[in-house]
């Protein structure tokens, strides 16, 4: 079982907990093991297979280390089933609305068999909530507002969703005079898949004309709340804003703390204070002096503070890319002073992964070609869906040959200036096989091969059709490897770890496909694959020109899982990559 995996449930156990009225203690120990678990780069499964101790990793006690192993050998949790016996796990949604606790929402649940939140809806447009005890008019319609808060506070914005909002709020905030300075933190700013809601810094010397700005967005709900350095807001999409003001001589140090992680936060305070300094928001301040008893950078003891990297140099580090921020290998490698370079968007010379009108993409082929060579690309593969998918017009054998003719034809035409590729986006069946003969896979210049149907299958099935997939000769590729839709679908149950030790043995490539509702492999795949030596296809899965763009945001991915040009194939010419695969 994948630490992710480990740490999903043991959050679940203390929703499912808090549901109960269980201490808040018991709690936090859970939650605090599963932020632990799911940031660690040893894998949970290999300490207990190593017989090593769980308990010597930090906020990881006795209990959670049962848990985790108990986990691990079966596979489930025995309080989870129970707990699960009484409680549905749509419950559990009833206490996203803002303030209905454990105790008021276990109320509704018993007194009114209320299961999720549209059956609160409607015991609420009943009237039937007003009449419990605890409860009243003013309740029951606080809590019909908050439903759709709830519903919404349900998702994380993906990252293409933040970066529209991101880039809006960028021109709105570009048209105010008198700010000095402006950026986003947050999660946003390290790149994260989703972001639970947008941060942005500020230095200016009109705190309150910024605010009156602000409340002008165009996108905006509602305002939560105003102060004098800070304002939140909703917007109409029901995703939250947080504005903070900061003086000039803390904007560095506001911004690497407004960044994050948390995780990565502790690490550098940690160390600061080693040197007897003071790392927060304000600034870096020697501890005991006027400067820091007061957060104060004008008085004595300020240290640095006005620009990030500064920061940072205060505790002898270099500037830290906010993608690796995250508390897995980035301390590591600033101590060894060897920072990756990471791979950037315009590293990548060839997206090997599209579709046409041929199967169920909105462009034909010649303007695929046409976009993609607009984006200064040198060469892409055409991988239309195979039969199987047949709601997307999958090709058969004889259409796949027919638009490899079309691609001969192309390339040719084409000269040398841009190349072509002939490819397919092959099915791995249900039983193992490909979905379309061996002798005409033999013909592609590139093989993506990935899993649509069977999705349900068990890990052991799923994983033996992958591993089988790796071992066929035609195939240069497995595309989204676990099947996630962020915010829809989970991944299905794969053993990545085997995937990856597979593709090693077989010189075979792994994909990063960049679409933000997949962003498959995710950042600790990705990382596991750099650590395993898998190269990795940093893919669009266009399914229109227009999507092409979505390069950027598997780049980012591939930020966070540490990888350098040199980790992704597709920065190398064509010929080269043909070269590698040949090898095999
Ligand atoms: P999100 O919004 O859930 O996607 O994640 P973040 O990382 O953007 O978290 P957010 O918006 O709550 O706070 C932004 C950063 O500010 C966070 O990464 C670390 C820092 N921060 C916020 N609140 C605290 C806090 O109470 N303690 C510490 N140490 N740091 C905090
Ligand atoms: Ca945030
Ligand atoms: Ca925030
Ligand atoms: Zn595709």
């Amino acid at each position: 079982m994948e630490n992710s995996k480990i740490a999903e449930r043991l959050e679940h156990l203390a929703a499912l907990l808090e549901f109960q009225g269980a201490s808040p203690f018991r709690l936090k120990a859970y939650r605090n093991g599963a932020e632990t678990i799911r940031a660690a780069a040893a894998s949970v499964a290999s300490v207990f297979a190593q017989n090593q101790d769980l308990t010597t990793w930090p906020g990881i006690g006795t209990s959670v280390a049962e848990k985790c192993r108990e986990l691990v050998e079966t596979g489930s949790l025995k309080q989870i089933d129970d707990l699960e016996q009484e409680i549905p796990p749509s419950v559990l949604d009833l206490l996203r609305v803002p303030n209905l606790g454990p105790k008021k929402a276990a109320t509704l649940f018993k007194e009114l068999g209320v299961k999720d939140l549209e059956q609160l809806k409607v015991a609420c447009e009943q009237q039937k909530v007003r009449s419990l005890k605890g409860f009243g008019v003013k309740t029951e319609q606080s809590i019909l507002e908050g439903i759709r808060i709830a519903a919404q506070a349900n998702q994380r914005m993906r990252i293409s969703e933040a970066d529209k909002m991101v880039r809006a709020l960028r021109e709105h905030f570009s048209a105010f005079r008198g700010l000095e300075r402006f950026e986003f933190a947050g999660s946003y700013r390290r790149g994260k898949e989703t972001v639970g809601d947008i941060d942005i810094l500020a230095v200016t010397t009109d705190a309150a004309g910024l605010m009156d700005h602000f409340a002008k967005f165009e996108n905006l709900g509602t305002v939560l709340v105003r102060g004098e350095t800070k304002m939140s807001i909703r917007l109409d999409t029901g995703f939250q804003v947080d504005l903070r003001v900061v003086p000039s001589k803390s904007f560095g140090a506001a911004l690497q703390y407004f960044t994050g992680s948390q995780n990565h936060n502790v690490e550098l305070r940690h160390r600061a204070k080693t040197k007897q300094l003071k790392i927060n928001e304000w600034g870096v301040f020697v501890i005991g002096s006027p400067a820091e008893l007061a957060n104060d950078p004008q008085l004595e003891g300020w240290v640095a503070g006005c620009e990030e990297p500064d920061v940072y140099a205060a505790v002898d580090l270099p500037w830290i890319d906010p993608r690796l921020r995250e508390m897995r290998d980035e301390f590591a490698w600033a101590d060894a002073g060897q920072l990756p370079k990471l791979v950037e968007t315009k590293d990548i010379r060839g997206d090997l992964h599209m579709h046409t009108t041929a199967s169920d993409g909105e462009n034909s082929l010649e303007e695929m070609v046409a976009a993609a060579r607009e984006r200064g690309l040198d060469y892409i593969a055409i991988t239309d869906h195979s039969q199987r998918v047949a709601v997307a017009n999958g090709l058969n054998a004889e259409r796949v040959l027919r638009q490899w003719e079309q691609i001969d034809k192309l390339n040719q035409q084409l000269a040398g200036q841009f190349t072509v590729l002939k490819s397919i986006e092959c099915d791995i069946l249900e039983d193992g096989r490909l979905d379309l003969p061996d002798e005409v896979l033999a013909q592609a210049d590139w093989v993506m091969a990935s899993i649509h149907f069977g999705i349900k299958q068990t890990r052991d099935e799923i994983t033996r059709r992958i591993l089988g997939a790796i071992e066929h000769p035609s195939v240069s590729a497995i595309s989204h490897p676990t099947g996630r839709l962020i915010n829809r679908r989970e991944a299905y149950e794969v053993d990545i770890p085997a995937v990856i030790e597979h593709a090693a043995k077989h010189r075979k490539i792994l994909e990063l496909n960049a679409s933000p509702k997949r962003l498959d492999l995710d950042d600790l795949h990705v990382r596991q694959a750099r650590l395993a030596g898998v190269p990795i296809v940093i893919s669009t899965d266009a399914h229109s020109t227009v999507q092409l763009d979505n390069l950027r945001f598997g780049v980012q991915q591939a930020q966070r899982g540490g990888l350098t040009a040199a980790h992704v194939i597709n920065t190398q010419p064509w010929t080269e990559i043909r070269r590698w695969l040949r090898k095999s």
